[in-house]
């Protein structure tokens, strides 16, 4: 359906909102509840001209409006969100507040689990897992086994219905200001639209200007589906409240107020008609029951607060929070051979093979501002669809899916220099320890925390869905992404007070939960996961017959080994060896010696995705569960554990490239961790050309942001890693890229990086410190370190090793700049 939106002068705009009366109002109807008004849709203005394209490097563009929400712009404050699709008639402005849900808490433990646990384990150990798979599902799920639907807050609307034609239509997304943004001249008048969503001032502004003799009049309206009325409480605002679950769930506001600048705002049907402005300003405040007892006094307190401040102040403060985290990073890849083609034909040549460097910088700066935009410190974590989303029912709810998506989200946020974006997730993690406490006990007979493949805002822990909701290693995944906020900081007071304490708690339900395979298995006295599974895939039994549900899918191994070996190392740095935890450290230990092999198959050479060898049902799944170990986890490495990592390389063979966005996505990761740039840059270029809308988000499902985040965390792992112990420059440099720079990139040990290479070698890098650290650097592949200067330019002394590496030794809050020359050895 097409929206559309315009401000007009004045004249025509008066003459035509008398003469038309205002758009129609039709009713939309929804699946349930009450039907809201929305309007109809209406034929959209004719655009003539071509606008010139936007001088700054980081905007999204197009000459057209969004022909449907996936192809709309979003600007986001972490919790507040707004789609903006840039109609002309009439504007629709989605909107989206991370807090809510349909649904609420509820205890939904199967009291049947522990009872049928030692039976599923026997079964399963004895093969029969048909029969295990039975059991499961009518003994372990959670009652019910599902969730509700994270929801649309609604639609702002902007209309004026007489408008015929405009001139050099411009729409777009300044990435760099948080800034979307709709340009056209109509007659002499040029119409500027503009729309951030503020995190200092915690509301969406709309501002609406001009420049010449033009007026500015607009309708101003608001709707949602259902669940919701909207009324005018002021000439000058509109109030929508709301209930989930007819009534019976959370309640929400949404505040708007108009500020009209020389015009007249006046209420017509629960709906503001501005009429003659110079300018128009229209603030929104969105809240939730979820975080405030009551919304309408946390609404009402922000836009008064907002509009005394005022839209020039509340611009000016956005843009310069916005930029301080956007300008952590610049990255140059080389240039674009289409400069001045919008984006989205930029990006359809890039589906029809052109090569353009700079849209694949421009697509790594899409995932940083997507995840500056749904995830800012105090908000909810990015969900699947990071806040945006139209729906009542979105697909797969827009959860945190936590068997990979959720995870993928939030492996660009460190080494992209956004690690306060990486809070809310450790925010969510500490608020499900008490109910992954219940359930570890209630269904399993553990201590520690615990979860399963997706959760809500609602505490939810126990399995859902299907059997394959029976997964119990959901929590110990998660435990790495504290851990990895401590590891790039070097912040010891976060991984005493926060990280250690939900790694650890991960760790013991891992303890608990291990069993000992019995006689008769490949692993027997080892012990192993039961019951479990390698997310989402089935494999075929001796006999033919598919079974997901299993006992010791490697990936289980994989982050048991992770969880382990991360919460060791915590406890050597929290305390002298032997005197901070000594105990459980000397638990895990134990455990980890026992803990079952990973196995490369005889038959194929790969990785086995389960203690047996057998054949996988989709051998070309979008899960590549178990290369869990060469990332995001750091067991396999190709220094130390060459012939695991041969074995994953056949692995990632036999899974090919193609599949949906984020599967393409951690295979760029995995490959350049394999340290193979043209691999990884092969299925980069797939997940841009298939699996990427126009405005260079994830196409299909709606705009799952995962894709886009895994692609953004593998450009990093191309050109900087550091989960090895090491800071390995260009690492995975694709001949793609053959000269380019990156600066603000983040490495563990808190340093961050800056790396400037040429014709394929690297001519300079530059670290900067925070802290005093130890650093083995290594340089790209063919080169060494000819010299290290300080910041003085004095020579900084650095041994190398055999292997081309260099160790600094360097000082905190000091830059480094590094030198490097052919190497005549390989
Ligand atoms: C997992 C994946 C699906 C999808 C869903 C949100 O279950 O297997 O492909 O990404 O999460």
């Amino acid at each position: 359906m097409v929206r559309y939106l315009a401000l007009i002068a004045q004249g025509v705009a008066v003459g035509l909102l008398v003469a038309v009366g205002g758009p129609v109002l039709t009713v939309r109807r929804a699946s349930a509840g009450s039907p809201q008004p929305a309007l109809a849709p209406s034929r959209e203005a004719e655009i003539v001209g071509k606008a010139a394209p936007p001088t700054r490097a980081w905007v999204l563009w197009s000459r057209r409006p969004a022909a449907k929400w996936i192809e709309a712009f979003p600007v986001g404050n972490g919790r507040l969100g707004g789609m903006i699709l840039g109609g002309l008639r009439r504007e629709r402005i989605q909107l989206n507040d991370d807090a809510l849900w349909a649904g609420g808490p509820k205890d939904r433990h199967n009291p049947e689990a522990l009872k049928a646990l030692p039976e599923v384990r026997r079964l399963l150990f004895e093969g029969k897992n048909a029969e295990a798979a039975t059991l499961a599902e009518k003994t372990m799920m959670g009652i019910p086994p599902t969730i509700e639907s994270y929801q649309t807050l609604g639609d702002l609307w902007l209309e004026v219905p007489g408008l015929d034609k405009v001139a050099d239509y411009r729409r777009e997304l300044d990435l760099e200001d948080g800034i979307a943004r709709v340009t056209y001249r109509e007659g002499q008048v040029r119409f500027t639209r503009e729309v951030f969503s503020t995190a200092v001032d915690q509301v969406l502004v709309v501002r609406l200007g001009r420049e010449g003799k033009g007026r500015i009049s607009v309708w101003v309206g608001m709707t949602r589906p259902q669940e919701a009325t909207i009324r005018a409480v002021a000439p000058d605002r509109l109030l929508l409240h709301g209930a989930c679950n007819g009534g019976k769930g959370m309640h929400f506001e949404a505040h708007l107020r108009a500020l009209a600048e020389g015009g007249k705002v006046a209420v017509r049907e629960n709906r503001l008609l501005i009429e003659g402005a110079e300018s128009v300003t229209l603030l929104l405040a969105s809240a939730t029951t979820l975080r405030h007892k009551d919304p309408q006094a946390v609404c009402s307190r922000q836009i008064e607060a907002a509009a005394r401040k005022g839209s020039e102040a509340l611009r000016r403060d956005h843009v310069a929070d916005h930029q301080a985290l956007f300008r952590r990073v610049k990255l140059d890849l080389g240039p674009s051979p289409n400069p001045h083609l919008p984006t989205d034909e930029r990006a359809k040549r890039v589906a029809q093979g052109v090569e353009d460097p700079q849209l694949v910088a421009l697509y790594f700066q899409v995932g940083r501002y997507l995840l500056m935009g749904s995830s800012r410190p105090g908000c909810l974590p990015a969900n699947l669809q990071g806040i945006w989303n139209e729906d009542l029912q979105a697909a797969w709810n827009a959860d945190f899916h936590t068997n990979v998506n959720l995870q993928t989200n939030y492996w660009p946020v460190e080494v992209a220099n956004l690690a306060e974006c990486h809070l809310p997730l450790v925010d969510l993690m500490e608020s499900l320890v008490k109910p992954g406490n219940e359930t570890a006990k209630r269904h399993y007979g553990a201590r520690g925390w615990m979860m399963h493949h997706l959760t809500d805002v609602w505490g939810f822990t126990v399995p859902a869905d299907g059997v394959w909701g029976v997964w119990p290693v959901g929590a110990a995944w998660l435990a790495q992404h504290p851990y990895e906020h401590y590891r790039f900081s070097g912040d010891k007071e976060f991984l005493a007070r926060r990280a250690y304490p939900l790694m650890k708690g991960a760790a013991r339900f891992i303890l608990d939960f291990l069993v000992e395979a019995p006689a008769g298995t490949p692993v027997a006295g080892m012990l192993v996961t039961a019951p479990s599974h390698s997310p989402e895939n089935s494999f075929r039994m001796p006999g033919g017959k598919e079974s997901l549900i299993t006992y010791a899918p490697t990936m289980d191994l994989e982050i048991i080994h992770d969880l382990f070996t991360n919460c060791m190392e915590a406890i050597d740095t929290l305390g002298p060896e032997g005197y901070f935890d000594a105990e459980f450290r000397a638990e895990l230990v134990a455990a980890l010696r026992r803990l079952a092999p990973l196995r490369i198959s005889k038959r194929t050479g790969a990785l086995q995705e389960w203690v047996l060898d057998y054949e996988e049902v989709e051998p070309r799944h979008r899960h590549v569960s178990h290369m869990f170990s060469l990332h995001p986890g750091r067991q396999i490495t190709p220094r130390g554990t060459p012939e695991l990592c041969e074995a994953i390389r056949k692995t990632l063979i036999r899974r090919g490239d193609a599949n949906c966005g984020w599967s393409m996505a951690w295979k760029v990761n995995g490959w350049a961790r394999l340290e193979d740039g043209d691999h990884a840059y092969g299925i980069l270029r797939l997940l841009l050309a298939s699996s990427t809308s126009p405005n260079l988000f994830e196409k299909d499902p709606p705009l799952l942001v995962d894709a886009v985040l895994g692609g953004t965390a593998g450009i990093a792992e191309m050109l900087l890693q550091s989960h090895d112990g090491e800071i390995a420059l260009l690492p995975a440099l694709p001949k793609a890229w053959p000269s380019g720079r990156v600066e603000g990139l983040r490495a563990r040990g808190g340093v961050e990086v800056s790396i400037a290479w040429k014709d394929r070698r690297a001519t300079e890098a530059v670290l900067k410190t925070v802290i005093a650290g130890r650093h083995v650097i290594r340089p790209p592949r063919g080169l060494r370190v000819s010299r290290v200067e300080d910041a003085l330019g004095d020579n900084v002394a650095v041994p190398v090793e055999n292997d081309m590496t260099v160790v600094l030794v360097a000082s905190p809050g000091a830059a480094y700049r590094v030198g490097f020359a052919v190497s005549t050895v390989e």
